[in-house]
Parts: C-alpha cells; structure tokens; sequence
C-alpha cells in the first residue's frame, strides 16, 4: 500500500519540475523574510532569480549548524513568531540548542510525511503504535505521534524511560508497531527477558528505528530477537524530524527521501563539491515547502550515497543509503580514520559478545588509543579466562585486519554497560581539552 499514490509515485518529470518550482518559491521568500539568507546570498553574489533549473542549486552557499547557533533563538525563522505553532529543538552536545518552528501547515505536511513513512514502514489502520520516542524538545516523539494519528492508528504515547512499564504496555495493550531507537529496542528485549517474557511472543511486527546511526548486522540481531521486521527512519529537527526518509519495507534497501518537499545533493564534505550520483558523501538538504524555518543547501554531516535506481514498491522517490555515519563522528585514531560503524560491523559478527559496546579515544604520550569496552553473553562470561582471552584476541585482531586500527579489548560483564532511553553514547572521546 502506498499512503499518497499522487505524489509518491510521480515520474521523475514531474518531480523536478515540482522541485524547481516549490525551490523558486522558497528562495524567494527566504530572501524577502530572512536576513541570514539574503546576505549570504549576496556574498555569494546570486539572487533567488538567477536561480533557473535545479543544477542551479550549487551556486547558492551552504547553510551550516553553527549558522542555527550564530542566529539563536529565532533568527532563522521566515514567519513572525505568531505564526508558529510549535518549537522544538535539538541539544547537541556544547553549548546552545538549535532552535527550530513550525506553522500550522508545516505541523500538516510534517504528519502527512510520517503517515507515508508508517504505511512504507508496513504499518496501517488498525495497528497498535508504541511510540517510545522521547516527547518533549526532541522531534521524534510528537513527530511521529502525529503521523500515528493522521495514519489512523492508534498510538500509544510512551515516550522513552520507564522500561519495565514500556514491556507491561506493550504486552497488554497489544502493541504491533515499536518507534523508537534501535539501541534502546535492544534494551526492550533484554528488560523483557528480566522479567520471564519473551519480547519475540508479542504481537510486534515491525519496529521503525532511527535518531542515531546503526548497521546491517545490529539490524540482523533485532529483527532476530524481537523477532519483526525492522525499518530504518531518518530525520533531523533542522529539516524536520523524523520523516525526511525511510526505508520500504518491500524492498529494506535503501530510505526514499520525500522529494517532493526536499532536494538531497551528496557533496564532498573537504570541498564542498557536488559529487555524482551514486557517490558516497555528505548529504545536503534544501526544504521546498517548510515556512517556519526553511532550510536552503543544509550540510547534516550524515554520510551517505542517493540509489537512483528504480525500486520494487514502485515509489519513485531516490532513495539514500543507510547513514555510514557523520563526518564529525569519524575518528582520526593514529592517523587512520574510522567510523564507530565500522566497529560495530566487526563486533557484532563476533560470537560470545552482545551488541552493547562503548569506544573510549584517549591519547598517552601523544599518541592516540582506541580502547573497545564490549559485554560478553552469560555464556562466554561463565567460561574459562583462556576463553576469554581468545575471544578479545580475536576482536583486536579482526579489528585490526578490516580497520588498520590497533586497539584494546575489552571484555566486559553482561548489561554493565549502561542502556541508553534514547540516542546511545558511543564514543567517548577523551583527547579533547588535552
Ligand atoms: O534524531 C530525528 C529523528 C527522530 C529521526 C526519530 C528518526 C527517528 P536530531 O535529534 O536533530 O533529530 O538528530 C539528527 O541524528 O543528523 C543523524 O546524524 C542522526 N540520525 C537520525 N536518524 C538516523 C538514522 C532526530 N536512521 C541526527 N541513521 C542526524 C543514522 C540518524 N543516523
């Protein structure tokens, strides 16, 4: 099923010529209503009608997060503030939040975009939506409630926290659809193991997974032990929330990014260069239709590449590869550079340990360490130390064979790394400030 066949399946013509007719549009009212855009613009020296076909984009200059902050709170909006409806924002790490608004048609398009993502998700009338996505400043809980609604499911607004309750709910309420994100879909499984129930024994069917990088093989090890199906959602409140892009659950290979309200380009993240199609970078999005804050050639330091080719469920939205990660989440270790997802890939394929592991970057004299901190199963932790030293051996050697990294191992006790209720912390990297 296809939620808008009207606009989910327009033939690539159409599409463009949508896209550079919304994209004049937005041009044009950015440059009347905001001035972060107008000058910038006129740095660069293009006016929005000089803006003619959609390769024209790349003339216009990007608009970077440090933008968001440099303009903080409100300065980015296009639309007087009686105009907004909702704000949201997103922590980040330092300092302020990135401060984002929507109008009441904004709220609109935005429930439509989940409602098609839940459908291309497999979700439909009738289901039962556990929406563990944290409520509140973040996009991802009240983002994909609405859509829920709109969709005509019912929702159950959990939001993250309180994990034993979210296992009683689910199993009394009959959840079929889990959101939230996949580290904490594990933590799901594991918390219902605790209290004698199998999470494989409820009524879920499919989980809608996102808000934070995860791989193939974390992927395999869900859908294998909550036993559904599990669908990759991508978004960022900067553009959106969740919603921008998600996976079909047809074909599970690739997220369809919503081109009728956004235009993706994939640029070389050190020069700033648009790359062909199917080349892996940065993913660059300009918003068509937003009006509390459109977003004119967004930089979102995901790492990605577009699959233009033609898809089974028969939309026709270019669809972008699952996140490899973000360019500022790469590692230089030693000179090499390494994506926590690369570890995980290793790690995950390895038998004894589980899918819950920690990256800790330091550096000794001058010289960076990468120390890999993973839980081993009940199993392996009740063998003998020889086991055990076999199997961080193993890790350290596989990690150095696919990564050209030296590493230490490692092996930690089961569930003693702490669970996270929403976005999981990864990385901890210790050089800075040193
Ligand atoms: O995480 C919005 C969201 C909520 C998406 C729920 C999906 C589900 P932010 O907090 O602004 O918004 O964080 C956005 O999270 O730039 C990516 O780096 C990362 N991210 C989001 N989805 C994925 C995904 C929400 N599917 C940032 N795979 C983005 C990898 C993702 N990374």
């Amino acid at each position: 099923m296809i939620w808008n066949d009207d606009f989910e399946t327009l033939p690539r013509e159409a599409i463009e010529s949508l896209q550079l007719k919304r994209l004049k549009q937005t041009l044009e009212r950015v440059y009347a209503t905001v001035p972060f855009y107008r000058e910038s613009f006129q740095k660069a020296g293009v006016t929005p009608d000089a803006i003619k076909s959609l390769d024209d984009l790349r003339r216009l200059p990007f608009t970077l997060k440090q933008d968001m902050r440099d303009n903080y709170p409100y300065g980015l909006f296009a639309v007087p503030l009686d105009q907004i409806v909702r704000i949201h924002a997103s922590s980040g790490t330092t300092g302020k939040p990135t401060v984002v608004g929507y109008t009441r048609r904004d709220i609109d398009m935005w429930a439509e975009l989940m409602a098609r993502s839940f459908v291309a998700a497999g979700a439909h009338r009738g289901d039962v939506i556990h929406n563990a996505y944290g409520y509140g400043l973040f996009t991802g809980g009240l983002g994909a409630h609405y859509g829920a609604e709109k969709l005509g499911a019912s929702v159950i607004p959990m939001s993250g926290g309180n994990t034993k309750k979210q296992i009683m709910i689910m199993q009394d309420f009959g959840s079929t659809i889990l959101t939230c994100t996949p580290s904490y879909s594990l933590y799901l499984a594991e918390a219902a193991a605790d209290e004698g129930i199998n999470i494989r024994d409820l009524k879920l069917r499919v989980g809608i997974f996102g808000a934070e990088p995860w791989t193939e093989e974390i992927r395999n090890e869900i859908e294998e032990k909550l036993n559904i199906k599990a669908i990759d959602i991508y978004g960022l409140s900067e553009i959106l929330g969740p919603g921008v892009a998600i996976e079909c659950h047809q074909a599970q290979h690739g997220l369809h990014i919503w081109e009728d309200h956004f235009i993706p380009e994939i640029i070389n993240p050190d020069t700033g260069e648009v790359l062909p199609v199917g080349e892996t970078g940065e993913l660059v999005i300009t918003t068509i239709t937003k009006e509390g804050i459109p977003m004119i050639r967004y930089r979102t330091r995901d790492i990605t590449r577009l699959i233009p080719e033609p898809c089974i469920c028969g939309r026709t939205h270019v669809r972008i590869a699952r996140m490899s990660g973000r360019s500022d989440d790469m590692l230089i270790i030693r000179g090499v550079n390494v994506f926590p997802s690369q570890i995980e890939s290793v790690l995950v394929g390895i038998d004894g340990i589980e899918p819950h592991y920690q990256l800790i970057v330091d550096r000794e004299e001058n010289l960076d360490t990468l120390e890999i901190q993973v839980e081993v199963n009940e199993k392996a932790f009740s063998d003998e130390i020889k086991v055990l030293q076999d199997l961080s051996d193993r890790i350290r050697r596989e990690i150095k064979d696919v990564l050209g990294v030296t590493s230490k191992v490692r092996l930690v006790e089961p569930k003693s790394i702490t669970r996270s209720e929403g976005k999981a912390q990864r990385v901890i990297d210790r050089r800075k400030g040193k």
